[in-house]
């Protein structure tokens, strides 16, 4: 199979905290991931989201012109991607020329297809600030459910989509001014309304969605008024300039393209951008995005938090239906609810909550990837607190699985040596056969869960797969065995080494970086997948290895506190 996996592009005006990570980058890896573990081909792109009023507000008050401060936090977070083992095969940037090219092209396809309209409407502008304010620029009262922090594109609180002019008790979000009034200007409308009916068709076909990515596609496709058209220019200088392919488009001098038009344009772009990094052709990067040039047989599929799905499920399709041309519609969407940190939200604004660099800064990226996983938030919004964090690292990672390795591997030193001990063949495949039949339907499972993108489910199944070897030593205890039968315990320890290579390789998706160090430790590179008892004698007699040092240690409850408290309030 060949899969293509888009994370939602984080915008660039700042660093994500860890409730962004679990709806976007992290699931969208562990599934990239096990895809390749399983021998399919895979192709894994995220850029940062870089236009529109976010990245302007955030250059401003960083003092920088724009396009610096875009550089510099493309970097920035790339860095911090790879920090938590994001294994992207091109991390792009929606600012690049593939992506100003691509977008132009689309927006001329879709005028070609009459689904643009030009539409003199009424813009905000702000006497105190002497600019308009489209987006972000501008804050107010949600009309939808009251939040008073909405902004002008989106209120974060209900998810609805908005226009500046919707807000009530609008303010500049520059200066704070509501000496503000409604100006005419003239922009591109996108008629989403004329393709609700294909949109619909579309979306019901999808049976095996998530309830959560088709309820909000069906929300704001019929609810209330139904699909809105909607402004994909701006009044703003940071963006793709507006072209009608590579036309000047008249009357639409001196504007941009909305950021929510060409943001999703990038999963294209960045393709694009991959193949001129590696030195690729067009051909390479068209194959996974042309039907036409090899992309019908692709699974396509999406990752993002429940605030994107509208952008996801209908201005993108638009985009991609009525350009009327063969490219590579979504598959799967998978989506997430929203995590909560310590009883409130996440916030950005606010600093409140843990933030990626921060993460790395106090615990290798496994020990989050972990506890973010196995607890996302898939079937309804899910809650960060240090105890849970805590009680979960040190029982799962180091009781359960740290513990494993730990006991075996000193155990076979101290009685036997570094290296997997011989022992007669027959007691050997006995040892293996059982520990097989134990594992054999879990392996399965998790493979089921892992396919299915069941996040929890699979967090599940792989801890029940450590347990296993936790039981296997209870059961066999090789420590008494050894007292009266040695070749029975070096059977046992033969095999139980080979489970933590077992180990290694299915876990490899949630802890990359342990199982990478377990691999190590073992002194292999055989990653091949378990198919069958095979799998445990991929290590033979007399195949050296280093005993680990501690893979994952325990958080005190004095640490516990001490983080709490550093995380508590606004970050410096
Ligand atoms: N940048 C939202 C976010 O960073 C937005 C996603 C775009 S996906 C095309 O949460
Ligand atoms: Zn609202």
């Amino acid at each position: 199979m060949r899969v293509l996996i888009t994370s939602a592009i984080p915008y660039i005006n700042g660093i994500k905290h860890l409730g962004n990570l679990v709806g976007s980058q992290l699931p969208a890896d562990l599934y990239a991931r096990f895809m390749r573990a399983r021998g399919h081909e895979v192709m894994f792109l995220c850029a940062t989201d870089e236009h529109g009023t976010p990245a302007e507000l955030a250059a401003t008050k960083a003092g920088k012109p724009v396009a610096d401060f875009c550089a510099e936090m493309h970097e920035v977070q790339a860095t911090i991607a790879k920090g938590f083992g994001m294994s992207f095969d091109h991390f792009g940037r929606s600012s690049s020329p593939q992506n100003r090219e691509l977008t132009q092209y689309f927006a001329g396809k879709l005028a070609e297809n009459d689904l643009i309209a030009e539409v003199t409407g009424k813009q905000v502008y702000s006497n105190a600030d002497g600019r308009y304010l489209p987006d972000r620029y501008i804050e107010g009262t949600c009309p939808n459910c009251g939040y008073d922090g909405a902004r002008g594109d989106q209120c974060e609180n209900c998810t609805k989509q908005l226009d500046p002019t919707d807000l009530l008790e609008p303010r500049s979000a520059i200066s704070g001014s509501t000496d503000l009034e409604v100006r005419d200007t003239k922009h591109l409308h996108l008629r989403q309304s004329t393709m609700v009916d294909q949109l619909e068709a579309w979306i019901d076909s999808k049976k095996d969605w998530p309830t959560l990515t088709t309820s909000i596609a069906r929300k704001w496709l019929r609810d209330g008024d139904g699909l809105q058209d909607r402004g994909i220019t701006r009044d703003l200088d940071w963006g793709v300039p507006v072209k009608n392919g590579t036309e000047d488009w008249p009357g639409m001098e001196g504007k941009v393209f909305y950021v929510w038009f060409d943001a999703p344009i990038e999963y294209i772009a960045c393709a694009a951008e991959w193949a001129e990094a590696n030195g690729k052709s067009e051909a390479d990067w068209q194959r996974w995005w042309r039907t036409d040039k090899g992309a019908d047989d692709v699974k396509y599929v999406q990752f993002m938090g429940k605030d994107n799905v509208p952008f996801h499920t209908l201005s993108f399709p638009v985009t991609i239906l009525g350009s009327n041309e063969p490219w590579k519609l979504v598959d799967y969407i998978k989506s997430f609810n929203f995590l909560n940190y310590d009883g409130g939200q996440f916030s950005t604004s606010k600093g409140r909550g843990i933030f990626m660099d921060q993460a790395l800064e106090i615990l290798p990226a496994d020990y989050w990837r972990w506890w973010l996983l196995s607890h996302a938030p898939e079937n309804s919004d899910s809650e960060f607190t240090w105890e849970n964090f805590q009680s979960s690292v040190n029982k799962d990672l180091a009781n359960v699985l740290g513990n494993f390795i730990s006991r075996i591997t000193k155990f076979c030193r101290s009685k036997f040596s570094e290296a997997v001990p011989a022992a007669p063949l027959d007691a050997i495949a006995q040892e293996r056969a059982g520990l097989w039949a134990s594992l054999a339907p879990l392996i399965k499972e998790y493979e089921t869960h892992m396919e299915a993108m069941e996040v929890r489910k699979s967090a599940n199944t792989l801890r029940a797969i450590w347990v296993v070897g936790n039981e296997y030593l209870q059961n066999t205890a090789p420590w008494t065995v050894n007292k009266t039968d040695p070749e029975a315990a070096a059977a046992i320890v033969h095999v139980s080494l080979n489970l933590i290579r077992l180990f290694a390789v299915v876990s490899s998706p949630f802890i990359p970086h342990a199982a990478q160090q377990m691999m190590d430790d073992m002194h292999t590179d055989d990653w091949s997948w378990p198919e069958d008892e095979s799998a445990l004698s991929a290590l033979s007699t007399d195949h050296a290895f280093t005993v680990p040092e501690v893979l994952f240690a325990k958080i005190d409850d004095e640490t516990r506190e001490g983080w709490a408290e550093r995380f508590a309030g606004k970050r410096d």
